[in-house]
């Protein structure tokens, strides 16, 4: 760690404001006195390395944060090779390289717990990056969030750069996808199982077996984390963002019915992938800098459902 930045009076690009993350960011920084940029992808397509330059060369933000990113459950991952790997290699070069050429104090680069090994020992520390073969329904983004990774490292070596990189995990919360065919497995099981409500069916499908275990993280909670490294941390190593808690689909499923208040039965559907098995990270470092998660799971859901309730008609669906 080195000496905590002060975001008083500075101006804060947050790149992907709109997302799920970027909205949360967008919220948490609201208490500082700092000016926040965003641009709408109709003004700023992140893949054009032209516009990005003159954008930032016109701004020059003293912070980057880059929230910006082609995200999706396990499907669209597995579907969309292409954009998944040209769409997030484009967006973070663009952006760090800019940053750099324009002297930006500091920069977050966020990835995805999906960097580490298929198989990693559980849970996963920093360390585990680029021990084993990723798990192959989602590598062509895996290689990119490590292809950002290593970018932040190299400005910080040969230049100094401070670019910092975070590994959040499963997320979800408000400005979530909530469409069926990309969404991930939270949101799409809280449409699912709110539509099997409204319509009185008995059941509700479940991807894959059940098994798989995933750590889930309220947005607000990792947007304070992320602000909360902005201020605290410098360092060539990135740095997990999780709970330390995991959870079966099945459970997770359980749950949101539980929420939703279904009480019909759940099938699995084995002709869609299970992923990854187990995907808990090691955030120890994280926690001994001072830093731990406040809103536990099924506090969130509740908050997430209610705010799906209220937005339905404007939400990605
Ligand atoms: O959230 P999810 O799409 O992503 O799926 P991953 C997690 C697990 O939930 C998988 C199961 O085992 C899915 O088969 N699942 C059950 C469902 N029902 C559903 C459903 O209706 N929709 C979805 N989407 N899943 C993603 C990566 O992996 O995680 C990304 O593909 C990224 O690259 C992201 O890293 C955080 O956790 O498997």
């Amino acid at each position: 760690m080195s000496e905590a930045m002060k975001l008083t009076g500075k101006s804060i690009y947050v790149a992907g404001h709109a997302g799920m993350v970027g909205s949360a960011i967008v919220r948490r920084l609201s208490s500082e006195e700092c000016q926040i940029l965003k641009t709408t992808r109709a003004e700023l397509d992140l893949r054009d390395q032209g516009n990005v330059n003159a954008w930032m060369a016109k701004h020059r933000p003293d912070v980057v944060v880059v929230a910006a990113a082609k995200v999706g459950g396990i499907l669209a991952n597995n579907t969309q090779p292409a954009e998944f790997l040209y769409d997030n290699l484009m967006i973070e070069t663009n952006l760090v390289r800019a940053a750099h050429e324009v002297g930006v104090e500091k920069l977050l680069f966020l990835g995805s717990s999906c960097i580490y090994p298929k198989l990693a020992a559980q849970p996963m520390a920093e360390d585990a990056l680029l021990t084993g073969a990723l798990e192959p329904t989602n590598e062509w983004y895996a290689i990119a969030k490590i292809a950002g990774i290593k970018l932040c490292q190299a400005y910080r070596r040969q230049y100094g750069c401070e670019f910092i990189s975070a590994m959040p995990t499963n997320m979800y919360g408000q400005n979530d996808n909530f469409d069926l065919a990309t969404s991930h497995v939270l949101p799409a099981l809280l449409v699912k199982v709110h539509q099997a409500k409204m319509t009185h069916k008995s059941t509700i499908e479940v991807w894959g077996s059940g098994a798989p275990l995933r750590e889930f993280m309220h947005a607000d909670d990792c947007a304070d984390a992320l602000v909360f490294l902005i201020e605290n941390y410098s360092g060539e190593s990135h740095i997990n963002v999780g709970t330390g808690e995991e959870v079966s689909i099945r459970e997770l499923a359980e749950t949101i019915c539980d929420v939703v208040g279904f009480d019909g039965d759940l099938t699995f559907d084995r002709t869609k992938p299970d992923g990854t098995p187990r995907k808990l990270m090691d955030s120890g470092r994280l926690r001994s800098m001072g830093w731990s998660p406040r809103i536990k799971l099924r506090e969130g859901i509740e908050a997430t459902y209610r705010w799906y309730l209220d937005n339905q008609r404007i939400i990605r669906s």
